[in-house]
């Protein structure tokens, strides 16, 4: 079934107990599926005209209808219960120490993704609203000490492998939505509010990120870039950007 489906290579940790419940919801439906057009066509040809020129109204008198009806909501208790409910306990219970995990503000607007890195001293440096303008998109303030070493890039998202990932998620306008396929991750970026979302790339490549809410005229063209990279390639990466966007300081 999950050849069948399509889905986009798995690249985060939890991405295999995602699509084990894709593909268990896609058995469901397939069965149901199955299960209605047999019934329709049976009573196609069981009910046909030339056979009852005079309806009954009486109805259907067995109990099997019930016992399918009641099976399906016991599978359906089962996915949620047993999959669904756990699946979702694990992004949200309990998120990575901000020691362990790379972290990273990715902050949406019409229509790009900026991305802010607290930079070595991990530490965010102050934005304020009033600040933003053309070169500086997240209005980042330069004179705070916080900010001295901040990277910020717009629509590249670049990371470690096999580290957890600590996104806290904003948005400077309207509904936006993080959507990265391959790392099975998805969350809506809601206004004035800023929401962390977590996962572990398992595969170095290069991937998108997807705005999955429609957001405006210029919805398709928001689509950044994420680069999963080795953690020396990742350093690397960051040391050019702080020559880059600090002048070798
Ligand atoms: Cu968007």
């Amino acid at each position: 079934m999950q050849d069948f489906l399509g889905l986009p290579v798995a690249a985060s940790s939890h991405a295999g107990d995602i699509d084990q419940m894709i593909v268990l919801i896609h058995w469901l439906m397939f069965v149901l599926f199955a299960g209605w057009a047999i019934y329709f066509i049976y009573v196609l040809f069981r009910f046909r005209r030339s056979a009852h020129p005079k309806a009954s109204y009486t109805g259907a008198k067995g109990k099997i209808s019930k016992w399918i009806e009641g099976a399906i909501v016991v599978i359906e208790a089962v996915l949620l219960i047993v999959y669904a409910v756990p699946a979702w306990a694990k992004r949200v219970a309990q998120f990575p120490s901000e020691n362990e995990a790379t972290v990273v503000r990715v902050v949406g607007e019409q229509f790009a993704w900026n991305i802010h890195y607290p930079g070595a001293d991990g530490r965010f440096g102050r934005t304020d609203v009033k600040l933003v303008a053309p070169d500086n998109p997240l209005g980042l303030d330069k004179t705070d000490p916080n900010a001295k070493d901040d990277i910020t890039t717009i629509n590249q998202l670049n990371l470690p492998v096999d580290r957890p990932v600590l996104v806290h998620l904003s948005t400077k306008d309207v509904i936006h939505s993080f959507g990265l396929y391959e790392m099975r991750v998805k969350q809506d970026a809601i206004p004035g509010m800023q929401i962390p979302v977590w996962f572990v790339p398992t595969r170095v490549g290069e991937y998108e990120i997807a705005c999955s809410q429609l957001c405006g005229l210029g919805h398709f063209r928001m689509r950044g870039f994420v680069t999963i990279q080795t953690a020396a390639d990742f350093t690397k990466w960051m040391a050019d950007q702080q020559k880059e966007q600090r002048g070798g300081n």
